[in-house]
């Protein structure tokens, strides 16, 4: 059985929701139309074309094959083009009239965010400089923390991400304020993946308990918190 839910939000001309819920034991997820993509089409990791059917049709055939990461809805031909990547992995986007693309992201994570399915990250880089206990409070309104890169794949992610960015050094969330030495989570997890520089952490001077990205070799050091960082907050389940 199928159940098929459109959501519109009342104030937002720029996303239009899809829900496309397969029951019992499939996948469900909503669609949003990302609208800096209208009009425009990504030409490489095209996985298939179907023709004259319904932007429903399509959100839910793109639901039900594991191919299928997001997709693009041509509402002048009805015309569906699903695609394996997300716009990070978009590398020749074309004009073309009347497209509109679809990605797949959880209620979470806000349109202000960027999502990414494989790792579950809904993140966004602030360009502007703040200290950790300044950084932390912003990323706290929006409802999230400074990123918690816990595993290897979210650091490839986010060194994928910066290095297309160019972003300088960036504050993630871990500090080892409570216990010297004993680095943790905003939660109190301890953190068990690491990426630390060579010599990192050393606690220079005695003041160094909150942790920078580096924009050189993406690697981990542990700095003073009141030094002024851009940084990358996500948002969690
Ligand atoms: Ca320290
Ligand atoms: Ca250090």
């Amino acid at each position: 059985m199928s159940v098929y839910v459109f959501l519109c939000p009342a104030l937002s001309l720029l996303i239009t929701e899809v829900t496309a819920s397969i029951f019992p034991g499939g996948r469900e997820r909503i669609w949003s139309k990302l609208g800096s993509l209208d009009d425009q089409l990504e030409y490489a990791g095209q996985v298939w074309i179907q023709e004259n059917i319904s932007r429903l049709k399509c959100s839910v055939e793109c639901t039900i094959d594991s191919s299928c990461e997001s997709f693009f809805y041509n509402r002048l031909l009805n015309r569906c083009v699903a695609l394996s990547g997300q716009p990070e992995d978009f590398t020749s986007l074309v004009n073309e009239p009347g497209y509109n693309f679809y990605q797949n992201r959880p209620v979470y994570c806000e349109s202000a965010y960027s999502y990414r399915d494989s790792v579950g990250l809904c993140y966004k880089l602030y360009n502007v400089q703040r200290t950790y206990a300044d950084a932390q409070t912003a990323c706290n309104t929006d409802g999230g923390h400074l990123i918690r890169i816990d595993t290897e794949a979210k650091q490839d992610y986010i060194r994928y991400i910066l290095q297309s960015t160019g972003s300088p050094h960036m504050y993630i969330e871990a500090t080892d304020e409570v216990t010297e030495g004993v680095f943790m989570w905003g939660d109190g997890r301890p953190i068990n993946y690491t990426n630390w520089f060579a010599t990192e952490p050393n606690n220079e001077a005695g003041v160094e308990n909150c942790v920078m990205l580096a924009n050189a070799n993406f690697e981990w050091y542990d700095i003073p918190c009141n030094s002024p960082n851009t940084y990358i907050c996500e948002l969690s389940v």
